[in-house]
């Protein structure tokens, strides 16, 4: 494997990278300048080892997507029989293979419980954004197919993340995102988001998250019933800073989106497979929706592996068609990608992963955060499963931020950094999201030092 770089020390790996290699959401010359990445060499469980043999905790599961841990053994042999067996063939012209055929199937499983809600048909690709980027043509496909090409425009939140091709893009609700690449697909709206300690004000939970589904109504009737094709969101907003609705907000949505014939489409990129305490977040919210999609957890970031959960009518409405649904990557349905999320979804039950979360790790959680909000740089802790928040401000009392919103953040998650525990920041919202697989113990560990780079960053801001 020297092809592979192995060999060589850390900082040559950081002169290359530098010299030949893009990221994602990077200013590259300022990691340049900053000397380069760090380089992860390795992971096992929850924690990653980096070229200088740092053993780091990693409270994000990668991007949110590692939820069965790193270097799980039974996996990598499913990976490997499937890539021996077939390793790749595609599901166009009217040709399947087991491993997609078992996935399709067991996903219907598991959308359709506790109740049958009709989720039984699913559409792959290889990302999130690409499941969105399918759901805005099936979207607007289907109300074609119904005779009402004009319902064509889509309704999101602001501040939502839907993913980075321009359908993604569009669909989110990031301005900072919008304004880097002028020219947006046409007809879709950004209402305000149930983000209630940021917007709710004198407001209660209760009201504010009715304000904000009445929000998605205003916005069907600006533009008219017969014009609006439907409504897109999170369960619970993930990278837009772990924004857990009040809990009167998505009754009313899914009610506001019934009432008008809207079909409601549940982006369960982040909240899916177990993230919540149940294996959808349309499950903890008692849901309905029309189309659902899925990445990440899918497959643990394994093999990029994503889906759309598409409902009964909707297909239905499809084969009307009497056509091909002219839309498809080469990668749909890969066999490797397929038998990994098979795998991956027999580890998350035989680990009992959901039970879990729901009953042991995502009330410790919420208890450990409890314990941090009396902190003075803590303006208001949330979690829901295993997804949870630390708000850092200025000033408890008023919730007022610090100056340059976003710097304190960088520098809380730079402390996370240098004492090895990733954490992420949104602006200056500390996120936490581990892998589903940690446990109670890791949970200390984590906030020992989670105590620890508070108070750094509060002595910081208060120089
Ligand atoms: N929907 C949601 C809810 C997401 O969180 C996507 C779609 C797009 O998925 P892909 O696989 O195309 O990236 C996401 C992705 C972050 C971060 O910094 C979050 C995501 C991706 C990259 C970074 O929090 N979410």
């Amino acid at each position: 494997m020297t092809n592979i770089l192995h060999n060589v020390d850390d900082a040559t790996l950081k002169k290359y990278d530098i010299a030949h290699h893009i990221h994602p959401f990077t200013d590259h010359k300022a990691l340049a300048d900053a000397g380069g990445p760090r380089i992860i060499t390795s992971a096992s469980g929850c924690y990653l080892t980096d070229k200088l043999g740092n053993k780091i905790l990693d409270g994000m599961a990668g991007l949110w997507c590692a939820t069965i841990g790193y270097g799980n053994t039974d996996m990598a042999k499913a990976v490997s029989d499937q890539v021996k067996e077939l390793s790749y063939y595609n599901t166009f012209f009217k040709t399947s293979h087991p491993p997609v055929i078992a996935l399709s199937k067991k996903l219907a499983e598991l959308h359709n419980k506790p109740r049958d809600k009709q989720l039984n048909y699913f559409f792959f690709g290889s990302s999130g954004s690409e499941s969105n980027d399918t759901v805005l043509r099936l979207v607007r496909r289907y109300w074609q197919l119904k005779g009402k090409p004009e319902k064509m425009h889509v309704i999101s939140r602001k501040n939502a993340y839907h993913g980075s091709t321009i359908a993604g893009l569009s669909l989110g609700g990031m301005g900072y995102m919008h304004d880097q690449t002028p020219g947006m697909i046409p007809g879709i709206h950004h209402v305000r988001q149930p983000y209630w300690y940021g917007e709710g004000g004198e407001m209660s939970e209760d009201e504010f998250g009715l304000l904000c589904a009445k929000a998605v109504e205003d916005k069907i009737n600006e533009l008219g019933v017969d014009k609006v094709a439907a409504f897109i969101g999170e369960p619970v907003q993930g990278a837009g800073g772990v924004i857990i609705p009040p809990k009167t907000y998505w009754p009313a949505v899914a009610e506001i989106c019934k009432k008008h014939g809207i079909l409601l489409v549940m982006d369960e990129v982040i909240c899916g497979f177990g993230r919540l305490g149940t294996w959808f977040g349309h499950q903890h919210y008692d849901l309905d929706p029309d189309l659902v999609t899925m990445a990440k957890g899918l497959s643990s970031g394994y093999v990029p592996m994503s889906g759309v959960a598409v409902k009964k009518h909707v297909l239905d409405t499809l084969d009307t068609a009497n056509d091909d649904f002219a839309h498809g990557y080469t990668y749909s349905g890969h066999p490797v990608g397929a038998a990994a999320a098979l795998k991956n979804l027999e580890i998350i039950e035989d680990q009992k992963l959901i039970e879990k979360v729901k009953n042991e790790t995502g009330p410790y959680l919420a208890k450990k955060l409890a314990e941090i909000s009396d902190m003075p740089i803590v303006g208001q802790v949330r979690s829901l499963g295993l997804i949870g928040a630390i708000e850092l401000v200025k000033d408890k009392k008023t919730r007022a931020r610090f100056p340059n919103e976003g710097s304190t953040g960088t520098v809380c998650r730079d402390h996370f950094f240098a004492h090895n525990v990733i954490l992420r920041a949104t602006r200056d919202t500390m996120l936490i999201s581990p892998p589903l697989i940690i446990d109670k113990n890791q949970i200390d560990d984590m906030f020992a030092v989670i105590k620890t780079c508070l108070d750094l960053t509060w002595k910081d801001v208060n120089k």
